[in-house]
């Protein structure tokens, strides 16, 4: 991973290898991944993002603090727990957060080998989208079979990112719930519309969520010859808080699968989730049967299209997805993130249509898709 291909935008990757004595050398590992995040480099890319510094200096080191602690603070609990494994959640060596030191905190976590560079324009398998899948359940399984430890992460992990995200406009159901009450309030012809997604798709009680679990923060090998993918380790946890946990299913279906794959086995990965969530926990899900998650996944799948769909239209956005490519493959990798684009898009519309429109003319589901799309445009949190 010391390639420029998994460099974060806001956080530091090294390797290091240890060179130490062979006593101790057996106790920890040969290789460690360390991932630095400073409030320097968080004011740096708020300059390169908007040409200048808008925030106060404090206000981003707040930031800073916040979303490294988080992840920081995940992987130590999972750790403590015992949980990193079956979970795809990375092993943890060590580590400073903010707490201790004022501007640059880090931690340490096993290299994961033989990572594929992943794009928008790829398409994941079946097989290694499902690895994903259980992954999440398995770690919400565990969750639901011990309440304890459910509002232990909200207290341990999640507090500081939950009470002030404020901090960068807000993250996941409360920013959409927020939104859309908005919306209702400047449009009064689709108070009702709104006022339903604002309330939409609540489980019955929040669970672990990712919150940002696209393709590319999923570690995944590819072996060229055969074509087979498999899932490694999943990352960047920075945003993980108490929330509907379908919302990580919808994005990395969505993100990862082929339109083709999307239209096809779609149903049978849902089942799939559903079965490995029931089947691992002694507790109650979130959903009284399948057939509730599955409405909850339609319900919250257009907000997430919003939310994070629109960056595939953005020709700055795709142009950086393929740059590395050569002019030929270029093409093609466009239309590839055209065709999931469209594929999502038509989804998310035929969600809204099914779900959120008493109207069912073609008229109001685009009207009501471009309202959505003014409002997050005119509000975005996704540099
Ligand atoms: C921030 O930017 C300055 C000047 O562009 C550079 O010298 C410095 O190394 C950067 N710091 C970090 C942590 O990215
Ligand atoms: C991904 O799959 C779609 C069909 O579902 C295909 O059109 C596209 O070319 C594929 N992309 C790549 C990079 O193979
Ligand atoms: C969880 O459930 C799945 C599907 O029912 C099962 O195959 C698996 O062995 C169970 N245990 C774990 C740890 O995933
Ligand atoms: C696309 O993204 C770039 C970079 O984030 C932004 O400057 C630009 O305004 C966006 N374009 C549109 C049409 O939203
Ligand atoms: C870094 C930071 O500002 N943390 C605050 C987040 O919110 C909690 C609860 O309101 C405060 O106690 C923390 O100080």
């Amino acid at each position: 991973m010391a390639t420029n291909d998994f460099l974060g935008l806001v956080s530091s990757i090294f390797v290091l290898n240890l060179d130490l004595a062979s006593d101790i050398a057996q106790l920890v590992p040969h290789e460690v991944l360390l991932k630095l995040t400073s409030k320097q480099s968080m004011i740096n890319v708020s300059k390169s993002l908007s040409g200048k510094c808008s925030k106060e200096d404090e206000e981003l080191r707040k930031a800073a603090r916040i979303v490294h602690n988080t992840e920081h603070h995940l992987y130590q609990r999972i750790d403590q727990l015992e949980m990193a494994e079956g979970c795809g959640i990375p092993k943890y060596f060590g580590g400073i957060d903010y707490s201790t030191v004022l501007d640059t905190g880090y931690f340490l976590i096993e290299v994961v080998k033989d990572v594929h560079p992943v794009r928008y324009y790829d398409n994941i398998s079946m097989k290694a989208v499902s690895q994903v899948l259980e992954s999440l359940a398995r770690l919400n399984a565990k969750l639901i079979s011990n309440r304890d430890l459910l509002s232990n992460f909200n207290d341990k992990i999640c507090a500081d990112f939950s009470a002030n995200n404020s901090i960068r406009g807000g993250y996941g159901i409360e920013r959409c719930a927020a939104g859309f009450l908005s919306i209702a309030s400047r449009y009064p012809n689709l108070d009702r519309e709104a006022n339903l997604l604002a309330s939409f798709a609540e489980s019955d009680y929040p669970l672990l969520c990712h919150w940002d679990c696209h393709l590319g923060n999923v570690l995944w090998a590819k072996d060229e010859k055969s074509n087979k993918w498999e899932m490694l380790k999943i990352v960047d946890w920075q945003t993980v808080h108490l929330n509907n946990p379908i919302i990580d299913v919808c994005r990395i279906t969505f993100s990862a699968l082929s339109p083709d794959d999307f239209g096809q086995h779609l149903e049978s990965l849902l089942h799939l989730y559903y079965k490995t969530l029931s089947e691992n926990t002694t507790g109650q899900l979130p959903w009284k049967s399948f057939e509730t998650m599955r409405k909850a996944y339609d319900l919250v799948f257009p907000l997430q299209v919003i939310l994070v769909g629109y960056l595939l239209g953005n020709e700055t956005f795709v142009e950086r997805q393929v740059s590395r490519l050569t002019d030929s493959e270029k093409s093609k990798a466009r239309c590839s993130i055209e065709a999931k684009l469209h594929s999502y898009v038509n989804y998310a519309a035929r969600c809204v249509e099914k779900y959120y429109l008493l109207q069912k003319s073609t008229h109001a589901r685009f009207r009501f898709v471009n309202e959505c799309n003014e409002y997050i445009a005119g509000n975005s949190m996704l540099d």
